[in-house]
This record gives C-alpha cells, sequence and structure tokens, in this order.
C-alpha cells in the first residue's frame, strides 16, 4: 500500500508572501502590507502608516506577480499536479468593501488559473492567507465586527463565480486556529494592534480581549461555513477544505499533569476550530474556555444551523514540527515567549529552532483521521533554512533529507489507513517568511536571488531538491532516494 493513483503532488504560496506590486493595478493594503521585516531576535512590527525607509517585504516579495509564468512553468517541470496560492483581498476589493470589484485583480487570477490549466495543475486557492483589508481593520476592527461576514462572503462570491470553471479545491482561511491564540489577533484576525507593536509582543491580554478574539473567529466560522455553502451552490462539484495550523503535542513526560496539558493542548490547539469546521458544533471543552474568560458568545439566530449545514469537504493542514506540553511551572520558565516551545531531546532543530519530527506528522494524521474521517490533505510542510548558491547551484540535500522523512511518514500513515489525498510542499518557490519576514529563511525548490534586506536580481535558480521532487512525482511516491 502506498500512495493512491491520483495523488496531488505540489507546492503552496500565498500571495502577501510571493506577489508583490502591493499597490499595482488597483490593489488596495492589507494588514500584511503593514508588516516590516525581521528576524529572530528583532521581530516584525507592525505599523499604522506606510513609513519612508523602512522596509515592507511584502511589497515587492519575489515579484510573483510579474512573474507567475516563468513560476509556473518551473512547477509544471517538476510534475505538480496541484498549486496551492491564495488571492489576495484587496486586489479584488481594494477596500474590503468596495461595491464592484476591481477588474484588473479579477483579470490577474484568471490568467493566472489559465497558466495552472496550460500544465494540467489543478489550483488550490486560500480564500484569506494571513491578510485583511487594512481599511476593514481600521473602520471594523476586523473580525470583531460581524459585518465582516458579509464582506467576505461578497468577495467569495465574486471569485467563485469568475473562477468557477477554472477552481476546483478551495480553502477558506488559513491556519484559522492561530486565532484562538493572541498571536493571531492582527495577521489572522485583522484587529488592529497598536502602533509600532511587536509581531511576538505576547504581552498578557485581559479576559476581555481574549474574549474579542473568540467572538472574532466565530466570524470567521460563520463566514467559512457561508461560503461553503454558498461555494456548493455556485458549482457543486467544489471542494472546500478547512485549514488549520497542525499542533502535534507530546506530554513532556510520563507525569498524568503533563499528559493532560499535552491533550488540552491538542483540544485547543486543533480541535476548537477543527470540530466547528469538520463537525459543524464547537466541542464540549469549549465552555470552560470560554468561562475563564468570563465570556459570552454572541450568536445570532441561526448560526448553529449555518455551522452545521457549512461543513467542509476535506481537512487541510500545516505541518512543520512537534511541541511538548508541561504543567511544571519551573520548566515553563525557561520557555518563556519562544514559539518552538519546550525542547524535546529526541529530535533535532532547524536553523530557527522548529524541531524537526517526521513521526509526529504520522501521529497527527492518524489522529485527525481517527477523528473526522474525512479525506486530509497536507498543504504545507517544509524546511527553513539558509541556503548558498554558488554557480548558480544549490546543494540543498538538508531539504531532501527532511522532505524525504516527511513523504516516508505520509507512506506510514497510509498504510495505517488514513485517506490523504495531496500534500503540497510549503515555499516551492523561495518567498518570504511569515513569521519573521526574512528572504534568509528559505523553503522552495527555487532559489530566488534576494536577501533579507530587499537587494538582488530576482532570478530564479534550481536546487538540487527541484530534481529530487521531480522524481518523487514522476515515481508517485516510490523513489524517494
Ligand atoms: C505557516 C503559514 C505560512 C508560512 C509557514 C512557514 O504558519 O501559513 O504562511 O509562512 O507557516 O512559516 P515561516 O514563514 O514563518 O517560516
Amino acid at each position: 500500500m502506498s500512495f493512491p493513483k491520483g495523488f496531488l503532488w505540489g507546492g503552496a504560496t500565498a500571495a502577501n508572501q510571493c506577489e508583490g506590486a502591493w499597490n499595482v493595478d488597483g490593489k488596495g493594503e492589507s494588514t500584511s502590507d503593514h508588516l516590516t521585516g525581521g528576524t529572530v531576535s528583532s521581530p516584525r512590527v507592525f505599523t499604522h502608516e506606510i513609513k519612508e525607509g523602512v522596509y515592507y517585504p511584502s511589497h515587492e516579495a519575489i515579484d510573483h506577480y510579474h512573474r507567475y509564468k516563468e513560476d509556473i512553468a518551473l512547477f509544471a517541470e517538476m510534475g505538480f499536479k496541484l498549486y496551492r496560492l491564495s488571492i489576495n483581498w484587496t486586489r479584488i476589493y481594494p477596500n474590503g468593501d468596495d461595491e464592484l470589484p476591481n477588474q484588473k485583480g479579477l483579470d490577474f487570477y484568471k490568467s493566472l488559473f489559465e497558466e495552472c490549466k496550460k500544465y494540467d495543475i489543478e489550483p488550490l486557492v486560500t480564500i484569506s492567507h494571513y491578510e485583511f483589508p487594512f481599511e476593514l481593520s481600521k473602520k471594523w476592527n476586523g473580525w470583531e465586527d460581524r459585518r465582516s461576514v458579509d464582506a467576505f462572503l461578497k468577495y467569495s462570491e465574486t471569485i467563485f463565480n469568475e473562477y468557477k470553471d477554472l477552481v476546483k479545491y478551495w480553502l477558506t482561511f488559513n491556519e484559522i486556529n492561530i486565532g484562538v491564540s493572541s498571536f493571531g489577533k492582527t495577521m489572522s484576525l485583522g484587529m488592529m494592534s497598536d502602533d509600532n507593536s511587536s509581531m511576538f509582543d505576547f504581552k498578557e491580554e485581559t479576559p476581555e480581549a481574549a474574549g474579542k478574539r473568540l467572538q472574532a473567529l466565530h466570524h470567521q466560522f460563520i463566514a467559512s461555513a457561508k461560503a461553503v455553502i454558498l461555494g456548493h451552490k455556485i458549482n457543486p462539484d467544489f471542494q472546500i477544505g478547512c485549514m488549520i495550523a497542525g499542533q502535534a503535542m507530546y506530554p513532556n513526560t510520563c507525569n498524568p499533569k503533563d499528559v493532560l496539558k499535552a491533550q488540552e493542548a491538542m483540544y485547543m490547539g486543533n480541535y476548537y476550530c477543527g470540530d466547528v469546521q469538520v463537525r459543524g458544533e464547537y466541542s464540549p471543552f469549549a465552555q470552560r474556555l470560554f468561562d475563564s474568560y468570563n465570556f459570552t458568545l454572541e450568536v445570532e439566530e441561526d448560526d448553529y444551523e449555518i455551522l452545521k449545514e457549512g461543513t467542509v469537504d476535506f481537512y487541510s493542514f500545516s505541518y512543520y514540527m512537534s511541541s511538548c506540553a508541561s504543567a511544571d511551572p519551573e520548566v515553563l520558565k525557561n520557555v518563556g515567549n519562544m514559539i518552538t516551545g519546550i525542547k524535546n531531546p529526541y529530535i533535532e532543530a532547524s536553523d530557527w529552532g522548529w524541531g524537526i519530527d517526521p513521526d509526529g506528522l504520522r501521529f497527527y494524521l492518524n489522529d485527525v483521521y481517527n477523528r473526522y474521517r474525512i479525506p486530509l490533505m497536507v498543504v504545507e510542510n517544509g524546511l527553513g533554512a539558509i541556503d548558498e548558491l554558488i554557480d548558480g547551484k544549490v546543494h540543498d540535500t538538508y531539504r531532501i533529507d527532511y522532505l524525504r522523512k516527511h513523504i516516508e511518514a505520509m507512506k506510514e500513515a497510509i498504510k495505517d489507513g488514513v485517506d490523504l489525498i495531496g500534500y503540497t510542499m510549503w515555499g516551492c518557490i523561495d518567498l518570504v517568511s511569515a513569521s519573521t519576514g526574512e528572504m534568509k529563511k528559505r523553503y522552495g525548490f527555487i532559489y530566488v536571488d534576494k536577501d533579507n534586506d530587499g537587494n538582488g536580481t530576482l532570478d530564479r535558480f534550481k536546487k538540487d531538491s527541484f530534481y529530487w521532487y521531480k522524481k518523487v512525482i514522476e515515481t508517485n511516491g516510490e523513489d524517494l532516494e
């Protein structure tokens, strides 16, 4: 038993991390356009105004907007069956709630999808990937305001109708579960942060602020469910999925208190959102979370029916690393605010401290599949690493090694009985890092000549992993050497 026939091999990007052309052809500003460059030690900053002389990586990114034909030709050369990308809401509705869509934005994605079709590549479209119309952030504080649901629906309806014959696979919100933590406030929920606030400023939230976040997330759930219902009406062949940041959690020790912490982290991290989007209802443990913030969820009359009706066709997720959970305050003290969490002595870490754990992927696939029993798709996975371009070549054996092990883990999960239908490697072409804003943190099969400060020719080069992945796809995952 191995990868099924027709398995959807491919790669993934996001508009704000690769397109650039941030204010070209009528595009409006989105929240991501207000995030400066950064590094691990000097986090990205969110500014209310675009400041002169400050570097904002999304503004040019890798200029995929003007080079998508060249890039898609390279994806086709590797044999991609699926290309995951996102549409930038503000290319279609520059202010988020405009009366009419921006024709040039519509034309751009149409031409991009036609280019995919030329090579028999199916697009997988994320409707909202870590960006929100900045005008609506200012006016409505993002998803906190329920009017966002209607604005999102109008945007979804426009693109569903426009691309109904070109796109079959859709995802509503990227990593929707990031909104469960304070980290997701602006990036995921479009809510305004203070001017000049650091992206990794996890300062203690008041219970009231946490409640507002959960309310905003509820609005996203409703928007997602309504989009699923509408999408299926527009084209019954549409396959519409959720997208969760896959969090594989282990107990730090076999102390039952740690085991409970890990379970809680799995539930909160994954199933709080998964249950709503797959089962169409809040999990039993949600109430306890609400109570801890003294928060009452505001729901409209038919909200629960909408959630029930608008469940997704498949569950997609990103997977990069596993983490450990502990109930011991001493252990937690050493971790502080690091997103990489408690160090696991059994696994190695990437240059950015992300623990490399292919078994965690198998663990996660099994856990999710046995909970939901709907098809799964890994829509992000990969290694952010420092690459060296020498004489037009990059010998990225470390990346091949990472991917090989994760693909082997998927194979094992399939043998375990998991219904896995696709895999899109994250950042198939080097692009801007979401967490740090760097170019130096590279994931791609294709190297892009650009550095952290924005210098470079933007020329593309095939890395060794490019040829390796081509062979993987050709052999449907049989030849991983
Ligand atoms: C996911 C995001 C992506 C992507 C990826 C890698 O959380 O959905 O947008 O960027 O992580 O993270 P980073 O770019 O920070 O290395």
